[in-house]
C-alpha cells in the first residue's frame, strides 16, 4: 500500500465503520485485505482497493443452490476459526438465498430466491454447492417441486456469474463416483457452458473469499484456467510446496501409518499421497483450524486430491500418485524470469509484514500463486529448445 493511499483510508470513517461491523481493528482489517491481495497475486496497491471495496462498495446479492452434497462447502466457510472469515464472506455478499442457513422455509424462501432474482436482475452471483444429477429426467434431486436442472437452469439465467464452489458443482466429486447411479454431473455440463469453479471437498474457504473480493474490488472474476478455475489458486501442484518434500527427494517415506517415518513427518507417498497429481495451494495457504499450520498433509494424512477430477474419489486412497513434475520446489530461483510473470516482490513484503515470515518466505509464496500453467510450459518449452543447463542441473 503506498503512503499516499494509506493516509487516504485512514481518513476514510468507513472504513472504520467496516471493520466495526466486522468486530476487527482498523489494522486488523487492512492486514487483511493485504493478504486478500497476496492471495491473489496482484500487484502493489490492490490492498488498498480491496479495503476501499470492502469498506465502501454495495455488496453484491448472492443466490446459493444446494444440491447434491453434504454441505460441507457451506461449513468449512462458516466454521473457520479464522477472526471473522466467515463475517467478512457475510459481509462483502448480500446472502439472499441459501436453504441451510435460512431460519424461514417452504414458499416464504421460494419467495426469497424469486424476490432476489428480480430485485437483482442481471447483477448477482449464482454460487452452486453440489452435483446435479441428471438421470431419468433429473428425478434424485427435487426442490420446491423443481429438478435440479431446472432451478439451476433458472438461475443461471440472468446471474452475472455463476461460480460453482466444491468438487461436486465443479465436476461431480463425490456423487459422480462410479457407477455413478444419478448421473452426477457438473455445472458446466448442464449450462452448456464454462463457469468459474472453486473445487475441493470442501473447498478452502480463503479461496471463495478471494474469488468474491475480487469481484467486489475489480467488478470481475480472477482470471481462470481451462477447468475455471482460479488460476492464483490452482496453478501449482500440492507436491511442489509441500513441506515434507524435502524427504521426498531425499527418498525418506513412512510406510504405514504409526510407523517411525510417519511419527517423524516424513514423505506420505507411499501412503498414497496425491500431493503430486493434484493441483491446489493447500501446502501454501494451508487448510484447516485444528490448530497452527495445519492441512491434511500437515496432520499425517495423505492428500487424497480433492480438487482434481479423475483423482479424488476415483483413484484408491492407497494408490501411489502418478509424478507430473520431478523437478525442484516452485521457490528455488530460476535462472531467467520472465517480466510481468509471478508476483510483485512489494507483494511478498505485505505478506510478510502481514503473516509475520520473512521476505523471502513470503516473495516464495507470491511467486508460486503468480504463475500458471502457461508460464511452466512456456519454461519447459525454451529448456528442451535451448542447451543451457535445466534447473534441476544447477
Ligand atoms: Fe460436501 Fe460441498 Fe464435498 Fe461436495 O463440498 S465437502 S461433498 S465438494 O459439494 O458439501
Ligand atoms: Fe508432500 Fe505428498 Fe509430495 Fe510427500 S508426496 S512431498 S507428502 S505432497
Ligand atoms: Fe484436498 Fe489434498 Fe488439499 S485432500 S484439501 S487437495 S491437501
Amino acid at each position: 500500500m503506498t503512503m499516499e493511499n494509506l493516509i487516504a483510508l485512514e481518513t476514510d470513517a468507513r472504513l472504520d465503520a467496516a471493520a466495526k461491523r466486522l468486530s476487527m481493528s482498523r489494522r486488523e482489517l487492512l492486514q487483511f485485505c493485504a493478504s486478500l491481495a497476496t492471495t491473489l497475486g496482484l500487484a502493489e496497491g490492490a490492498d488498498a482497493a480491496i479495503a476501499q471495496a470492502v469498506a465502501t462498495k454495495k455488496r453484491p446479492s448472492v443466490i446459493w443452490l444446494h444440491f447434491q452434497e453434504c454441505t460441507g462447502c457451506t461449513e468449512s466457510l462458516l466454521r473457520a476459526e479464522h477472526p471473522t472469515l466467515d463475517k467478512l464472506i457475510l459481509d462483502v455478499i448480500s446472502l439472499d438465498y441459501h436453504e441451510t442457513l435460512f431460519a424461514a422455509a417452504g414458499h416464504q424462501v421460494e419467495a426469497a430466491r424469486k424476490q432476489a432474482m428480480t430485485d437483482h436482475k442481471g447483477k448477482y452471483i449464482l454460487v452452486v454447492e453440489g452435483a446435479i444429477p441428471t438421470k431419468d429426467g433429473g428425478i434424485y434431486c427435487k426442490i420446491g417441486g423443481k429438478t435440479a436442472i431446472e432451478l439451476l437452469k433458472e438461475c443461471a439465467a440472468d446471474a452475472a456469474a455463476v461460480i460453482a464452489i466444491g468438487s461436486c458443482a465443479s465436476w461431480g466429486g463425490m456423487p459422480s463416483t462410479d457407477p455413478n447411479p444419478t448421473g452426477a454431473s457438473s455445472v458446466a455440463q448442464v449450462l452448456g457452458k464454462p463457469v468459474v469453479t472453486i473445487p475441493g471437498c470442501p473447498p478452502n474457504p480463503y479461496n471463495f473469499l478471494s474469488t468474491v473480493v475480487h469481484f467486489l474490488t475489480f467488478g470481475k472474476l480472477p482470471a481462470v484456467d481451462q477447468l475455471g478455475r482460479p488460476k492464483f489458486a490452482y496453478s501449482r501442484l500440492i507436491h511442489e510446496n509441500c513441506e515434507r518434500r524435502a524427504h521426498f527427494d531425499a527418498g525418506r517415506f513412512a510406510m504405514e501409518f504409526g510407523d517411525d517415518g510417519h511419527r517423524q513427518g516424513f514423505c506420505l507417498y507411499k501412503l498414497g499421497c496425491k500431493g503430486p497429481e493434484t493441483y491446489a495451494n493447500c501446502s501454501v495457504i494451508l487448510f484447516g483450524d485444528a490448530g497452527a499450520g495445519t492441512w491434511p498433509v500437515a496432520c499425517g494424512h495423505p492428500c487424497i486430491g480433492c480438487t482434481e477430477k479423475g483423482i479424488g474419489f476415483q483413484k484408491p486412497i492407497h494408490a501411489l500418485a502418478k509424478l507430473k513434475n520431478l523437478e525442484p520446489g516452485a521457490f528455488l530461483p530460476r535462472i531467467v524470469e520472465e517480466k510481468g510473470v509471478g508476483a510483485s516482490l512489494g507483494a511478498a513484503a505485505v505478506l510478510a509484514a502481514v503473516v509475520g515470515v520473512g521476505v523471502g518466505a513470503g516473495a516464495k509464496f507470491t511467486k508460486n500463486l503468480g504463475l500458471s500453467h502457461a508460464a511452466e510450459e512456456m519454461e519447459k518449452a525454451r529448456a528442451s529448445t535451448q542447451a543451457t543447463p535445466k534447473s534441476t542441473e544447477v
